[in-house]
């Protein structure tokens, strides 16, 4: 791979015509996509994180990032979901309620759209009746639900809970992730899996799907 460095910069500048340009040259020069974004766009958000931390940025600098992300992101997720063959299944994802971050679950959507599933995405903050709405309607295999935040990370166990209450929890797989979830925390909430990241989420949901079909 060739040295993206100055995609990493204009990330972590919140550039995003940079971002967008260097993304294109990336896809030009044949690059990986799932490894630019690993090695790459991931680590710089990762700094924007770090520098939030230490008050070097500030929430306008997290979202100028955040933008210089999905300007490169959108350039990838075709390519992405080109190399997807049959459909595995369907899948309904969101960010849980009071959430507003999306980067991270849009990775996860195009890991998995790459993957073949058909994703039904309800977008950020996503109270539980609308997931419950959702899995009425869409009848998906998997239900998968993003936190980034301690504080909203209780809305993953609010909305299974929910979907408990409401009756249709059993026949669907539950899949849950985001930086300050665990997989102690999903196991804990009653979720059937737990992604650390989304290459990994779409390996995960590939046997999730398989399990509910079986069931
Ligand atoms: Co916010 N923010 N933010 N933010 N933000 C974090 C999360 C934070 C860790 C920053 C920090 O302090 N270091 C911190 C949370 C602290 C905590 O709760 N422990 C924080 C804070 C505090 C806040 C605000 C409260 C700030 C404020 O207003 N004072 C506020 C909250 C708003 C709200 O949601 N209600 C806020 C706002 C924002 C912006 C809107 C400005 C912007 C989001 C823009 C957007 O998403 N459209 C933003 C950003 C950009 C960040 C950081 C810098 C980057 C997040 C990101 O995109 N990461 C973040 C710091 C950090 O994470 N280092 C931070 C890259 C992304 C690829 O990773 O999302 O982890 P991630 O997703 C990974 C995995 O987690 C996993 O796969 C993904 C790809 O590999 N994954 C799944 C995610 N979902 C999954 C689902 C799965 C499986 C895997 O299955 C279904």
């Amino acid at each position: 791979m060739q040295d993206w460095s100055k995609l990493y910069d204009a990330i972590v500048d919140g550039d995003d015509k940079t971002s967008a340009r260097l993304t294109r040259e990336a896809i030009e020069a044949g690059e990986d996509p799932s490894a630019l974004i690993s090695d790459t766009m991931v680590p710089a958000m990762a700094e924007v994180g770090r520098l939030f931390e230490i008050e070097e940025y500030f929430v306008p600098e997290l979202l100028l990032a955040g933008r210089a992300m999905k300007a490169g992101l959108e350039l990838l997720r075709p390519i992405l979901a080109a190399s997807g063959v049959e459909p595995t299944g369907r899948i309904v994802i969101g960010t849980v309620k009071g959430d507003l971050h999306d980067i991270g679950k849009n990775l996860v959507v195009s890991m998995m759209e790459g993957a073949g599933f058909e994703v039904i995405d309800l977008g950020i903050d996503v109270p539980p009746e609308t997931f419950i709405e959702a899995i009425r309607d869409k009848k998906p295999q998997i239900v998968g639900m993003s936190a980034l935040l301690t504080v909203t990370m209780p809305a993953i166990k609010t909305t299974i809970d929910a979907m408990v209450a409401a009756g249709v929890r059993d026949g669907i797989k539950i899949m849950v992730g985001g930086a300050p979830v665990t997989e102690e925390y999903a196991r804990e909430v009653g979720a059937d899996a737990y992604g650390e990241n989304a290459s990994v989420a779409a390996t995960i949901a590939k046997r999730l799907c398989a399990e509910a079909k079986a069931a």
